[in-house]
């Protein structure tokens, strides 16, 4: 059936010639059966949600209000690192980490992908913005989606709907629109394109979750464009998360002197009200959800600590007025990792998930609440799994996929910090980065000065396996936790860290931090969690300049006397000593294994970070 995509667009009352023109586009292109403009109000929410419980997608949650637990396709869990593409104009303008494609083939690959790819579906229209609506920072983008899922979960996620569109349509006013329409799109926002790639054929019944077991998640930086084809889930389909908060948004960041960051905004009130907030960055599993709402220990609230969060996973920096580093998170809520999420590990989170919530691919109890591993000490003794099978303690399979994830308001997190929204940010006092080491790096240092602690960042990373004592296990190096979110050359990116110095006049300090040093029985040596108040206490204190430190050849660490072990039980001078322990044989070790990535990196490499190797080399001999 041929449709009138024109007459149908009309209805729809866009103004912006531009954004009617792309999406007209779309529309011939993947050829859906019905419109849809999103408006984000409650109304559509449980709209969408009813018809996502009738199609098998949903299912209703009776002990959380407003909460529905999804499963996806059992194939269609996670990101898809090796089907992400950034579509440069050159090569080496992607660098050696990142999947390049000629923009040009990968557009035609495209066009063919999405022919016809929507029939029978709705394509919904999706304004969203990134950022709180009248921040300098805050980016505009439209995803066109043919799924419900995407939509609901970007109504969680981001602001979505009529306010942004309204924002969208006064840009659009504001410059003159030129007589290349689909250009002029690209200047007033982001066009995202996503189809979950399974198109619905006339009597053809529908599965609970469509998808394509070919999957394209690709990103034009030169345009400012996204495409997304063949999944549904998470960061593959809610385009404003990674694929714009993050690829696209760090070369807006670097073209304008500020920075998209994979990193966790954290607020910490001491006992007489002063406040200063910093931002990590950790590579995945590193329990940066965890430190974002950590709740201070009893001897610590006892005194008047309170600790807030502004975001988990995305920050956006930039020199405010008075030189100061400021931060927004352009997010609205939380994607978080559900297996080991529990009133033990992390009761803001839980609290956060009380309603309004989706959960994707974890369990269902008997009692209708959802389950994962790790969510209580006593597994239930029956459940339906996540692929929607029956499911006992003794089963082969766990309840939940490990990359479970709920989607939770952040408004409804207990510690929310009351300038999350600020369209002025929070100023940043300290940057933190963080790796799983299981030696070498103590449990904090600070780094000497801005460009070591770029350097420092820049070799951040996780160990592959546990190393057995004494032996250093090869480090999987992900810097600034970036490597898979970085639309551009890695290199280039380490200069654009360097080159910032020169816009912030109120330099941030840079730290260090591994909560995961092993013992020689491969015991953890730092209790962590909540703990970790302690190594930020330090780190604040640091920042004022209130305390001294011991240099070593990396940087400063602390010593005992300036470290609060005040009611940390069973916690001497000597476990102390064994945190923060280092060897120089360790060390070099380290220095040596880092040239792999900086032989890979090095067209483009800062000679800043060169030297500051050659600099810890020196000081190591
Ligand atoms: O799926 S997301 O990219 O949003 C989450 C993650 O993998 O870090
Ligand atoms: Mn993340």
């Amino acid at each position: 059936m041929a449709h009138d995509y024109p007459a149908l667009i009309d209805s729809l009352s866009l103004s912006s010639q531009a954004l009617r023109a792309w999406i007209l586009e779309a529309c011939e292109l993947c050829q859906p059966e019905r419109i849809r403009l999103c408006s984000g109000s409650q109304e559509e929410w449980d709209e969408l949600c009813g018809q996502l419980v009738e199609a098998g997608t949903f299912t209703k949650l009776a002990q959380r209000p407003g909460s529905y637990l999804c499963r996806s396709h059992p194939s269609d869990v996670a990101r898809v690192e090796d089907r992400t593409f950034i579509c440069s104009k050159r090569p080496d303008m992607a660098g050696p980490t990142n999947n390049w494609a000629d923009p040009a083939e990968m557009k035609k690959t495209l066009h063919e992908k999405f022919a016809g790819c929507m029939r029978g579906r709705t394509l919904y229209v999706i304004p969203f913005c990134m950022g709180p609506l009248d921040s300098p920072l805050a980016q505009v983008g439209v995803e066109l989606s043919d799924s419900a899922y995407v939509a609901t979960n970007m109504r969680i996620m981001c602001h979505m709907g009529a306010a942004p569109l309204a924002k969208l349509e006064a840009k659009a006013r504001a410059q003159p629109e030129c007589d290349d329409l689909n250009h002029f799109a690209g200047e007033i926002f982001v066009p995202c394109l996503h189809s979950v790639g399974a198109p619905l054929e006339p009597g053809q019944e529908d599965v609970p979750w469509p998808c394509n077991d070919e999957k394209y998640i690709v990103h034009f930086p030169l345009e400012r464009r996204i495409m997304s084809f063949g999944s549904g889930y998470g960061g593959n389909a809610l385009l404003g998360k990674k694929c714009l908060a993050l690829r696209i948004a760090s070369c807006i960041a670097r073209d304008n002197n500020w920075m998209a960051e994979h990193m966790l905004l954290l607020g910490v009130e001491d006992p007489e009200g002063v406040k200063t907030y910093l931002a990590a960055a950790f590579p995945s599993a590193c329990g940066k959800t965890n430190l974002a709402m950590l709740v201070p220990p009893e001897h610590y609230a006892k005194k008047g600590w309170k600790t807030t969060i502004v975001g988990d996973d995305i920050a956006w920096l930039w020199s405010g007025e008075n030189g100061e580093l400021r931060a927004i998170n352009p997010e609205t809520g939380y994607f978080g990792v559900a297996p080991g999420t529990s009133y033990e590990t992390n009761p803001n989170a839980m609290e956060s998930m009380k309603e309004n919530t989706i959960f994707t691919n974890v369990g269902l109890t008997d009692e209708g609440d959802i389950w994962w591993e790790g969510m209580t000490k006593e597994p239930p003794a029956h459940l339906i799994d996540w692929k929607g099978q029956d499911w006992t303690p003794e089963s082969e399979g766990p309840a939940a996929h490990p990359n479970a994830r709920f989607t939770a308001p952040s408004a409804q997190c207990p510690t929310i910090d009351p300038d999350w929204q600020n369209p002025k940010g929070v100023k940043i006092d300290a940057i933190i980065f963080g790796g799983r080491r299981a030696t070498t790096v103590p449990l904090v240092f600070q780094t000497f000065n801005w460009a070591h602690g770029v350097y420092i960042g820049a070799i951040m990373g996780s160990e592959k396996t546990a190393a057995a004592a004494g032996a250093v296990g090869g480090v999987r190096r992900d810097p600034m936790a970036m490597l898979p979110f970085c639309g551009y050359n890695m290199g280039e990116y380490f200069s654009h860290w360097i080159n910032m110095r020169r816009h912030i006049r109120e330099l941030p300090r840079l730290f260090h931090v591994n909560w995961f040093r092993r013992g020689e029985q491969g015991e953890f040596l730092w209790p962590g969690f909540g703990e970790n108040m302690r190594v930020l206490e330090w780190i604040i204190q640091r920042c004022r300049g209130g305390i001294g430190g011991l240099e070593t050849p990396f940087g400063w660490i602390p010593r005992f006397e300036d470290f609060n072990t005040e009611d940390l039980e069973n916690f001497t001078e000597e476990d102390f000593d064994r945190c923060l322990a280092f060897s120089e044989d360790e060390w070099r070790q380290e220095v040596v294994s880092q040239t792999e990535l900086f032989v890979r990196l090095y067209d483009h490499l800062p000679k800043e970070l060169v030297y500051s190797k050659e600099l810890l080399a020196c000081r190591l001999s």
